[in-house]
């Protein structure tokens, strides 16, 4: 069996309530993935969201939604967060710890203006953000070209690791050509996708079949 898969006989301990999208969990299901981890999937249907019960248990009325054990978590980084420290993926120190939070901190503000994007701006603001997106990446990619490990912090992967590698992945299916000036990036983007872990999730129906937005633009 695939970490990814949920077997009906076990009882995985981790647990994503979200629709059926990769979304906020995309980074999240690959981290649990390459850490060996399993998980059970509860999709909401959005028809079913609207009614408003669901909405309503939700701490910021949103999903997703993401249970070890008995703890309830929301807000998507926060998962990472928190399987980072379970995993040993959150730094030998405060130090480390610190810069991985700013690095993913980093990827946030990316992934925002990219949900901006696909959600408000699609149509007519397109072809002005792939222009744009040189100035973010190459944020990154000064910080991936001084790693001697490839990782953005220190000698071994971090939950920012999986965040920027996820933002990667979407921003290649918006602008196939958008990582080519940008070997570290191009690098980074390769070596994460040979994981084995993560190289087998991403050949997964469960990772295929679900796609990046929930409004079918990407
Ligand atoms: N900051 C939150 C954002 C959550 C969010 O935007 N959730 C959206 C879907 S990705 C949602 O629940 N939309 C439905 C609603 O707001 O009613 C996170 O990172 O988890």
């Amino acid at each position: 069996m695939n970490s990814f898969e949920y077997c009906q006989d076990e009882m995985p301990p981790y647990t994503i309530t979200y629709f059926a999208v990769r979304g906020r969990c995309g980074a999240l299901r690959i981290m649990l993935s390459d850490q060996g981890q399993e998980w059970k999937e509860v999709v909401v249907n959005f028809d079913e969201w609207m009614k408003g019960d669901l909405k309503k248990t939700c701490v910021f009325g949103q999903l997703p939604k993401f249970q070890d054990g008995d703890l309830v978590l929301f807000q998507s980084n926060t998962f990472l967060r928190h399987l980072g420290r379970k995993h040993g993926a959150y730094g030998k120190n405060d130090d480390e710890a610190a810069l991985i939070d700013m690095f993913n901190d980093g990827v946030e503000d990316l992934r925002v203006k990219y949900l901006k994007l696909i959600y408000q701006e699609y149509e007519t603001g397109k072809e002005t953000y792939i222009k744009d997106l040189p100035n973010h990446l190459s944020k990154f990619e000064a910080v991936l070209e001084k790693s001697k490990s490839g990782f953005l912090v220190s000698d071994s992967i971090s939950f920012a690791d999986y965040a920027l590698f996820e933002v990667l992945l979407n921003h290649q299916v918006l602008s196939p050509t958008c990582l080519d000036s940008f070997p570290a990036l191009k690098g980074f983007v390769q070596s994460m996708s040979n994981r084995p872990k993560i190289k087998a999730f991403l050949e997964s129906d469960a990772y295929k079949s679900l796609p990046i937005n929930g409004n079918g633009k990407q």
